[in-house]
């Protein structure tokens, strides 16, 4: 049996790309929002259920982008467990992030304790869906509009989710997502901002082409961040397929769910309540003392018959080594909790049913 990894990325049949692209050649027209750009914009304006998205090189580009397109200063509520892209955003914007800690149960945003960090000097708050779990977006908005703040979501695992029938996109002011390969949905590289204010659309969709207003008007410090044109063509491909890709993911969550449900010491992502789920990831949480095997354990296990389960999300960002001595992780002691015990098993459309069942059975061999 061969190597097994925590995902791989979904390919639309490449005759259908091949065909896709077939029109660049024609038109040497590769980059810098194109007809593929254009048309990928507005297939997912339509599948997310939103007013407006703007297409970006990558997923952490949405987030650093959106902060510097709403000008922010000062500080910024954030979670720890998450990718590095999260923090690192907020940072690479100057600002400062304030960690918040993580409900034990979801991992999200813990609601009830952002507001005893708000002080006068906080301008946003930027939670995380993580993987495709959906924070407390009411919650969150009031809190917000109470204190005049920017909520920015970080939605790179929450594509094409919906909440009591809302796409997850319309929630708060921005909503970053992540079309890397490694996603559910994917352009190669790639992401997108969806909001609903066009004067922050038209400052994003400027510092995303170098900051460029008009032909001799250049008004803004930008990057460049277009999607380009073979990237946008993949999306669109990858798009007419999702609906089956997700299916075939939700087979493999049940098939994990039917082995490891119910087990004393591991515990399974939760099934919120009016979500639509897109299965992003697996994650499972061990307990060493009920379980009788620690998360390490588990991966070095799991490693050793060629399983790449991985660490999402450990460290916690607010520990890593360019961050030193910086914040506090006590101060987030879910987060760290979580952080510790959390293992992501391999999840993606493909994954045999048969790999499911080694994987459970190896983690079962595990406990002492
Ligand atoms: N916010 C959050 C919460 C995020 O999770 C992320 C990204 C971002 C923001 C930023 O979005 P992007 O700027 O990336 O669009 C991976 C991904 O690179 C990253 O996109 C993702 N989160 C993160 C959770 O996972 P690594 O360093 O773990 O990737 P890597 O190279 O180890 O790949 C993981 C597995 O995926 C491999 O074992 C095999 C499979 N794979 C990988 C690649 C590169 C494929 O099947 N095909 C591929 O092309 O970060």
């Amino acid at each position: 049996m061969g190597k097994l990894l925590v995902t791989r990325s979904s390919m639309p049949p490449i005759d259908e790309y091949m065909e896709e692209i077939q029109e660049l050649w024609d038109t040497h027209w590769l980059t810098n929002m194109g007809v593929k750009h254009r048309k990928l914009q507005e297939e997912l304006k339509s599948y997310l259920g939103v007013s407006n998205v703007e297409l970006l090189t990558n997923g952490h580009m949405a987030l650093e982008l959106t902060m510097q397109a709403m000008n922010l200063h000062g500080e910024v509520i954030t979670t720890p467990f998450t990718f590095a892209s999260t923090t690192h955003a907020i940072v690479r914007n100057g600002l400062t992030p304030v960690f918040c800690d993580i409900r034990p149960d979801d991992f999200t945003m813990d609601v009830d304790k952002i507001e005893s960090l708000i002080t006068d000097q906080t301008c946003a708050i930027v939670p995380v869906h993580v993987y495709g779990n959906i924070c407390n977006v009411e919650e969150i908005e009031q809190i917000a509009h109470k204190y005049g703040l920017k909520v920015i979501y970080d939605a790179a695992h929450a594509f094409g989710e919906t909440y009591e029938g809302r796409g997850v996109g319309t929630f708060g002011d921005a909503s970053c997502f992540s079309f890397h390969a490694t996603k559910v949905f994917h352009t190669i590289e790639g992401g997108a901002v969806c909001f609903a204010d066009e004067e922050f659309g038209l400052n994003l969709y400027r510092l995303k082409n170098f900051g460029i207003r008009g032909p001799e008007v250049v008004d803004g410090v930008g990057a460049n961040a277009k999607m380009n044109e073979f990237c946008a063509a993949m999306g669109i491909c990858n798009l007419r397929h999702l609906g089956g890709e997700l299916e075939k993911r939700k087979k493999v969550a049940e098939r994990y769910r039917s082995h490891l449900e119910g087990i004393e010491g591991i515990q399974l992502n939760p099934v919120q309540q009016d979500v639509k789920q897109n299965y992003a990831y697996f994650p499972a949480v061990f307990d060493e003392k009920v379980y009788g095997a620690s998360r390490n354990e588990v991966f070095e296990k799991l490693a050793e018959k060629g399983i790449g389960a991985r660490k999402y999300f450990y460290p916690l960002t607010n520990t890593y080594d360019c961050y030193h001595g910086k914040y506090d992780a006590r101060l987030t002691p879910v987060a760290l909790h979580i952080s510790k015990r959390i293992l992501t098993l391999p999840m993606y459309a493909d994954l045999a049913m048969e790999d499911v069942d080694r994987i459970c059975e190896t983690i079962k061999e595990c406990r002492k």
